[in-house]
């Protein structure tokens, strides 16, 4: 068999899985192998590729990073800020579309993936309407009270398809553990003053908060956000509970579906990326 023959199979695979070809050039960018297209490819869980080698270390994000090595505690987080700093914004209606494909079912390109509730629901069911799925706020957005406007408000870093109902219960709460199950969404718990995600998505929304407070400083026209340790912020530009997001940062650790909403929200919407699910350790170096 030639060489080239014996590549032929591999490129077939790569090209149903719908990666090879938008990945030549991100490829050069992120530096992301093939192994770690294979890993996080919707065909990994039980298809042909799951043979290929597990989920490679992003070693090569090292080059995005290099203005953060060696540093730690503010120092990491003032790198990290300027790194992740002026990214494309989108406006609120650009969101939607963008939804459907960094949230998209795997299993089913028609569908998105609700963040609370897990369910895969019709991509054409975004409105505001019951039965309907909208774009939810992880950092809520009176936190701040930075609107939908372009900015914090549209960074789909943070922003996930969430059931309408679903959605109107969290409201604004703060995260934090405990309460009293919501029917409508079980798993999540919440009171009067939190709200406790389910725990698959635990690590998830943490890492999207630690984000938002390195992305957000007050140096470029929005507030500064930041963590504290408290439930209950209202309308200040904090969000809680830092202890407990460390803690889940910790429980659920990053997988490959938010790897791959991580690349390609930096490469084809905002380019730039989430620190904290390329290194989710940072966070206990810049929270301790
Ligand atoms: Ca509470
Ligand atoms: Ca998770
Ligand atoms: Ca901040």
């Amino acid at each position: 068999m030639t060489k080239k023959a014996r590549f032929l199979p591999l490129v077939c695979v790569l090209l149903i899985s719908g990666w090879f070809a938008p990945s030549a050039s991100a490829s050069a960018q992120t530096g992301l192998n093939l192994n770690d297209r294979a890993a996080i490819s919707p065909a990994a869980s039980g298809g042909i590729l799951s043979l290929v080698s597990p989920v490679a270390p992003y070693t090569d994000t090292d080059t995005y990073y290099e203005g953060a090595e060696g540093k730690s505690g503010e120092a990491l987080k003032s790198a990290l800020h300027r790194i992740i700093s002026g990214h494309t914004m989108l406006s609120y209606s650009e969101v939607w579309n963008a939804l459907k494909e960094t949230d998209a079912d795997p299993a089913n390109p028609n569908n998105v993936i609700l963040l609370y509730t897990n369910e895969s629901r019709s991509k054409n069911l975004n409105g505001g309407n019951v039965g309907d799925w909208n774009r939810e706020h992880v950092w809520a957005k009176s936190h701040g009270d930075f609107g939908t406007s372009k900015g914090p408000g549209t960074d789909i870093h943070h922003l996930r398809p969430a059931d309408v109902q679903v959605n109107s219960a969290r409201g604004n709460l703060d995260f934090d553990n405990g309460g009293n199950e919501y029917a409508k969404a079980p798993g999540n718990y919440y009171d009067g003053d939190s709200w406790e995600p389910r725990d698959d998505v635990k690590g998830d929304v943490a890492r999207m908060l630690f984000y938002m407070a390195v992305r957000y400083e007050g140096d470029d026209g929005y507030p500064d956000l930041e963590l504290n340790d408290r439930t209950g912020n209202g309308s200040a530009p904090y969000h809680g509970k830092q202890s407990a997001l460390l803690e889940w940062n910790r429980q659920d650790p990053v997988d490959a579906r938010e790897r791959k909403r991580n690349e390609i929200i930096y490469e084809k919407y905002q380019h730039n990326r989430n620190p904290f699910i390329d290194h989710p350790e940072w966070a206990d170096d810049i929270w301790p």
